[in-house]
C-alpha cells in the first residue's frame, strides 16, 4: 500500500468517518501502528531527531522531527513530555512537512509594482524591502506618530512583531483570532469569575462524568489534547449532551443531541438555570459560600420555563429538564463547555456568560472533572529597556467608540479606523499595518471594508509564508520560514502540568524565506531600536531564558519540553476558602462590572433575525484535516479534502430540486454571489432551516495551484455581522443564503 493511501486512511479513522459510526475511541488507535511503522527503523538507522512546536494550528503541540542520514524530513511525531499533545500528534501535525515542502511558498520578498490596488509584484532583495518599510514606517511616524501603525497577526510570528511594534511605541494589535474568536468567550468568563480561560482551556475533561458542547464540535474540530480526552470520556461511559443544529460527530457519540435552532442558545441555557433553581438541583454549599447574585438570578429566570424555550429552540421541555438533570446528577464533575469560536450573534459575552453562570450553580469550576485550576512555567523575558508609552492604542479606540468592556483591541474597530474619515470618527487614525500570518481576506468579515482600508493605507506589509489573499494587497510581502526551518519564542503554555517547550530549525529556510526574530531585529535594527535587540542570535535569547529556569539550550535541544513541579492546586478543597478576582470577591452571576458600564447584569434572551423563505442559515465549522484556509494548499492535506461541500437538508434539496453532488453556488442576502461552486451533499445531519461548509476554502489567488477555485468561501458571504456591544467581537453567523443551481457568473466570461 502506497504512503499516501495509509495516510487517508488513518486520517479517515482519526475523524471517526462521515457515517459517525465508528468507536469514538478510535480517534487515536492510528497512532501506536504508525509509530512502529516509520519511527522505529528512522532511530534504528541513527536518524537526527530535533524538537518542534507545531504550528499548523494553535494548540501548538511538542513534537519530533526526524530526518533521513540525507538530511530530508521524514516523521513529525508528538513528544511525550508533552501535555498539550500527551506524545501524539493530530493528523494535520503529522503531516506539517507538506507546509515545509509546498512548492507554492513565498520564497523571495516582494514589492509592488506601479498603481496601488494592482496585484504585480517583482522581486527584490531583502536589504531593498527592509529600507523600504524602515523609510515608510519613519515617515509615518514623523507625521502621526508611531501609535499609526497597527499590527494584525496569528500565531508564534506575533510576539516578535508585538516587540517590535511596542519598541517602535505602538501597542495597536489585534487578532482575528480575538475578535472573531474567543473574546466573548474570556469576556463571559472574566465578567463572572474575574478570569479568563485563556489557551489550552482548563476544562478537566479526563475526569469529568457530563460534558455539554454548545457549538462545539470537537473531532472535526481537532484540538489534540482536548479530542484525546474527549475520546477516553466516551470510553468512559460519561455522558455528553451536544447542542448543534448539525449532527456533528461528536453529536453521534453523545447520549442526546439536540439540534437547536440556530441563535437560540441563550434560551436553552436559561430554561436550564431556571429548572436547575427551580428543582433545587444546584450545589448549595458551593454556592452559598463562592457565588454572588444568586436570589436576583432566582428571580430573573423564573419566567424563562422550559415550555416557553420550546417555542425558541425547537427543543422539548421534557428534553431540556432531563439534559438539566443529567448535568446535575454529574455536579460538580460536570463541564458546560465554553466553547472556543464564540463570536456569533452578537450577544455573546452575554451567551457565553449563561455558560459560566450554569457551570457556577452546579459547582463545577475549580473542581475536578470540571475546570480545574492550570498552572503556566514564568519564563523571564529578555532584559530590554522600557518600552516608550503610546499616547493611544487600539484598545482605547474600542472603549471609544461604546465598546466599554474591550479587553483587547479589535480588528474591525482598527479596520475602521484605517478608512477614509476615520481621523473625524476617532481622533486618530491608523496609516501603516503589519499583517503576520493572517488572511485577513478570509478571516475577517466584509471584506470589501477590508480591502477599502488596505487600499486607503500609507503602507501594508505583509510576512506570510504562502501566496494568499491578504498578499495580494501588500506594498512588500515578507516571505518567512516556515516553523520547520526556524527558531522561535518557546512555548510557555498552561496546562496541569508547568512546562516550556523549544521550536529549533530542522532544515534550513527555504530560498531566501527568514525566520520573523531575523526580520523584526533587521527592521529594529534600521528604525533605530538597537537597545531593543541587545543580542545576535534568538539562540542567544532562548539560551538566556532557559537558564534563568536552570535549563540551557542545549538542554532543551535534547528533550524538547521541561516540565516544572506544580506550585499551586489543581482543584478547591472542600469548603476551602478563595478569592474571586471580582468585585465582590465572588463568583458574580449579578455582574457588578457589567451593570456600572451600564450592560445587562444578568444575560437576557434576545430575538434574533430567522431566514426568509427561501433562504438558509450559512453556518460554519471546521474539517478534521484542515486548519482553516492555511493548509489547503498543502500538497499533503489536498489530497484528502480538496474542497468543501455543501451540507443540505433533504426538504431543502427537494424545494430547491437539487442533488448530492451536484455543483451548485451561493447568494446572500446583500446578493453577493460566491465567486466558484460547490458540491451538494443531501444528508438528514443539517436542519432545513440552515445549510453548512467548511471555513477555509473557496482560494481566490491563482499562485495557490492546489487550492485556487476549490470550494466556497463563507467568508466572501458574510457581509452582515452582529457585533458584541461589550467587547466589539463580530459575530457572523447571521447571514442567509439562497441556492443556485445556474452559474451566475456565466455572463462575465464571454
Ligand atoms: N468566515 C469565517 N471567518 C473566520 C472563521 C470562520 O470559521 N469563518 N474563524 C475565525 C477564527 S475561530 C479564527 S481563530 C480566525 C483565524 O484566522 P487567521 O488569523 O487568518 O488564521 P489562519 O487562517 O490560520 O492564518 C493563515 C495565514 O497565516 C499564514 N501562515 C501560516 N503559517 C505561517 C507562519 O509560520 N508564518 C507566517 N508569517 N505566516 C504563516 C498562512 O499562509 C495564511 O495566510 O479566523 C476567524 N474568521
Ligand atoms: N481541524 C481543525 N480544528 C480546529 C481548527 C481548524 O481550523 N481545523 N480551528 C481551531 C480554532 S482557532 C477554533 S476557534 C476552534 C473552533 O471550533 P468550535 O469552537 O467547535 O467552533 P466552530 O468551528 O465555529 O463551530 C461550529 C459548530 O457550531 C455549530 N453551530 C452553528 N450555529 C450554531 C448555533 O446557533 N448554535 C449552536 N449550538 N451551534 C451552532 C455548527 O453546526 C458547527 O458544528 O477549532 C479549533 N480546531
Ligand atoms: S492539534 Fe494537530 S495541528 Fe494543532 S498543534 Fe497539535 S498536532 Fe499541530
Ligand atoms: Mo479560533
Amino acid at each position: 500500500m502506497s504512503k499516501n493511501v495509509n495516510r487517508r486512511e488513518f486520517i479517515k479513522t482519526s475523524a471517526m468517518g462521515t457515517g459517525g459510526v465508528l468507536a469514538a475511541s478510535s480517534m487515536f488507535t492510528w497512532v501506536p501502528s504508525f509509530l512502529e511503522d516509520s519511527v522505529t527503523p528512522l532511530l534504528e538507522s541513527h536518524a537526527e531527531r530535533t524538537p518542534t512546536v507545531c504550528e499548523v494550528c494553535f494548540w501548538n503541540c511538542a513534537g519530533w522531527v526526524y530526518k533521513d542520514r540525507d538530511g530530508n524530513i521524514q516523521k513529525i511525531i508528538g513528544n511525550e513530555d508533552d501535555p498539550n499533545s500527551n506524545g501524539r500528534l493530530c493528523p494535520r501535525g503529522t503531516a506539517g512537512v507538506g507546509i515545509y515542502n509546498d512548492p507554492d511558498r513565498l520564497t523571495k520578498p516582494l514589492m509592488r509594482v506601479g498603481e496601488p490596488g494592482k496585484q504585480e509584484f517583482k522581486e527584490v532583495e531583502w536589504d531593498e524591502a527592509l529600507n523600504f518599510i524602515t523609510e515608510k514606517m519613519n515617515k509615518i511616524k514623523a507625521e502621526h506618530g508611531a501609535e499609526a501603525m497597527a499590527l494584525m497577526h496569528h500565531g508564534t510570528a506575533g510576539p516578535h512583531f508585538k516587540h517590535l511594534f511596542k519598541s517602535f511605541g505602538s501597542k495597536s494589535e489585534a487578532k482575528p483570532a480575538s475578535s472573531q474568536c474567543l473574546i466573548t468567550r474570556e469576556s463571559g468568563f472574566i465578567n463572572t469569575y474575574g478570569a479568563g480561560l485563556a489557551s489550552p482551556e482548563p476544562t478537566d475533561v479526563k475526569n469529568t462524568k457530563c460534558l455539554v458542547l454548545i457549538g462545539n464540535h470537537i473531532g472535526e474540530n481537532m484540538h489534540n489534547g482536548y479530542v484525546q480526552e474527549v475520546s477516553h470520556a466516551v470510553n468512559r461511559g460519561a455522558s455528553i449532551i451536544t447542542v448543534d443544529p448539525r449532527f456533528s460527530t461528536i453529536a453521534s457519540k453523545s447520549k442526546f443531541w439536540l439540534p437547536i435552532r440556530p441563535s437560540t442558545d441563550m434560551a436553552l441555557l436559561l430554561s436550564w438555570m431556571h429548572v436547575i433553581i427551580n428543582e433545587e438541583l444546584y450545589d448549595k454549599k458551593y454556592v452559598e459560600q463562592y457565588v454572588y447574585g444568586f436570589d436576583e438570578l432566582k428571580a430573573h429566570v423564573a419566567g424563562y420555563t422550559p415550555e416557553w424555550a420550546y417555542t425558541k429552540t425547537d427543543i422539548k421541555p421534557g428534553d431540556i429538564r432531563k439534559t438539566a438533570r443529567e448535568m446535575a446528577a454529574a455536579s460538580p464533575s460536570v463541564i458546560i463547555h465554553p466553547g472556543r469560536h464564540t463570536a456569533w450573534y452578537g450577544d455573546d459575552t452575554q451567551r457565553t456568560r449563561s455558560i459560566a453562570i450554569l457551570n457556577a450553580l452546579l459547582g463545577s469550576y475549580g473542581k475536578k472533572g470540571g475546570y480545574y485550576f492550570p498552572e503556566k512555567a514564568k519564563l523571564p523575558a529578555y532584559p530590554h529597556p522600557e518600552y516608550p508609552h503610546p499616547h493611544w492604542t487600539a484598545g482605547d479606540l474600542a472603549k471609544k467608540v461604546g465598546y466599554k468592556g474591550a479587553i483587547a483591541g479589535i480588528t474591525n474597530v482598527i479596520r475602521e479606523a484605517s478608512l477614509p474619515g476615520a481621523k473625524e470618527k476617532f481622533g486618530h487614525e491608523y496609516k501603516g499595518w503589519f499583517v503576520v500570518a493572517t488572511n485577513l481576506i478570509q478571516s475577517m468579515p466584509q471584506k470589501d471594508k477590508t480591502i477599502e482600508a488596505l487600499q486607503n493605507l500609507d503602507l501594508v506589509v505583509v510576512v506570510d509564508t504562502m501566496p494568499m489573499e491578504i498578499t495580494g494587497y501588500a506594498d512588500v510581502i515578507l516571505p518567512e520560514a516556515t516553523y520547520l526551518e526556524r527558531y522561535d519564542v518557546a512555548r510557555v503554555a498552561q496546562n496541569r502540568i508547568p512546562n516550556i517547550a523549544l521550536r529549533m530549525p530542522a532544515a534550513e529556510p527555504k530560498g531566501d524565506s527568514k525566520p520573523g526574530w531575523w526580520i523584526t531585529r533587521e527592521l529594529g535594527l534600521r528604525l533605530g531600536l538597537d537597545k531593543y535587540y541587545q543580542w545576535e542570535k534568538y539562540e542567544d535569547v532562548l539560551d538566556w531564558q532557559f537558564k534563568q529556569v536552570g535549563s540551557s539550550l542545549e538542554e532543551m535541544k535534547k528533550i524538547g519540553v521541561k516540565q516544572f513541579d506544580k506550585k499551586s492546586k489543581l482543584y478547591l478543597d472542600d469548603g476551602e476558602d478563595y478569592f474571586f478576582n471580582t468585585n465582590t470577591g465572588k463568583i458574580e452571576l449579578y455582574s457588578t462590572d457589567l451593570e456600572a458600564m451600564g450592560y445587562d447584569p444578568m444575560p437576557k434572551y434576545t430575538e434574533h433575525e430567522q431566514p426568509e423563505d427561501g433562504y438558509y442559515r450559512l453556518i460554519y465549522g471546521r474539517a478534521p484535516m484542515h486548519t482553516f484556509g492555511r493548509t489547503i494548499n498543502s500538497p499533503n492535506m489536498s489530497d484528502l479534502m480538496e474542497e468543501n461541500a455543501i451540507w443540505v437538508n433533504p426538504k431543502v434539496a427537494k424545494i430547491n430540486d437539487i442533488k448530492s453532488g451536484q455543483e451548485i453556488w451561493l447568494e446572500n442576502q446583500d446578493g453577493i454571489k460566491s465567486t466558484f461552486s460547490a458540491k451538494v451533499r443531501v444528508t438528514e445531519r443539517i436542519r432545513h432551516d440552515s445549510i453548512y461548509i467548511v471555513h477555509g476554502f473557496g482560494h481566490t489567488n491563482k499562485k495557490l495551484t492546489r487550492a485556487y477555485g476549490k470550494g466556497i468561501a463563507d467568508s466572501e458571504l458574510i457581509t452582515k455581522i452582529k457585533v458584541d456591544p461589550i467587547t466589539g467581537g463580530t459575530g457572523m453567523r447571521s447571514n442567509f443564503v439562497t441556492l443556485l443551481t445556474e452559474n451566475p457568473h456565466k455572463k462575465d466570461i464571454v
